[in-house]
């Protein structure tokens, strides 16, 4: 529930746990954004495709996409619009699950990523990054099937893992709703938002939002 008290209360112990990145405040709603319509989705036409510098170019249906291995992991959110959602679950599958597991063969030239989504939306990562524990391709948020607007049936979600120094942590807009697939790279390439003047790294920490 909306409250203003306590949304204050909340944002003060996340800033003295170390857990708010500068120049954000915390948000009790999911607020959504992006560019362009929402996509209407049909689950029996839905692929998503796996292409670029793999051994294998291969396209997946929902249900192939469903058997891959799963991941549930909580991860606190950062949108470069300057709010913050923390302690949000997230369901899918890791990229670097299924690159162990063999599920998806990656040429060694292959250093970057691209996600696809519906409309032609695109955002890039380091390979390095994608491969990392808060990245995922979710198809849950808080225990239930995305809802249309947050990018049923399937987007990229990146965000910070309390305590894990170790991960870079981008902003929220490098993670793609309605991501149709990933297409891998050995030059990196830049998405929507990057060509229009974020910054490419996006660092949350480092509060790399633009280029300018
Ligand atoms: N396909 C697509 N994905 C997108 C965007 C978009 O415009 N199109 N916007 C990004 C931005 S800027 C943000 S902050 C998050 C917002 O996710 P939310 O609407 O679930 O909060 O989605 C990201 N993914
Ligand atoms: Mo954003």
């Amino acid at each position: 529930m909306f409250n203003p008290f306590k949304r204050k209360e909340d944002e003060q112990k996340m800033k003295e746990s170390g857990r708010m990145p500068p120049g954000q405040s915390l948000t009790q709603r999911f607020p959504v954004l992006h560019y362009g319509p929402i996509p209407s989705v049909d689950l029996s036409t839905w692929t998503f495709k796996l292409w670029g510098l793999v051994e294998e170019p291969s396209t997946l249906t929902w249900e192939e996409f469903n058997q891959l291995p799963r991941t549930k992991i909580q991860m606190d959110l950062h949108c470069v619009t300057r709010w913050s959602m923390f302690d949000t679950e997230w369901e899918g599958v890791l990229v670097r699950s299924i690159i162990e597991k063999g599920l998806l063969k990656i040429k060694p030239e292959a250093k970057y990523v691209v996600q696809h989504a519906e409309y032609g939306y695109t955002t890039n990562l380091p390979l390095s990054v994608m491969m990392q524990d808060n990245f995922l391709l979710a198809t849950h948020y808080n225990g239930s099937p995305l809802t249309p607007e947050h990018g049923y049936p399937l987007r990229g979600v990146v965000g910070a893992i309390p305590g894990r120094d170790d991960l870079d942590t981008p902003y929220l807009w490098k993670g793609a709703k309605w991501i149709r697939g990933l297409e891998f790279l050995s030059e990196d390439r830049q998405g929507f938002w990057e060509q229009a003047g974020y910054h490419n790294d996006a660092d949350i920490w480092k509060e790399q939002r633009t280029q300018w």
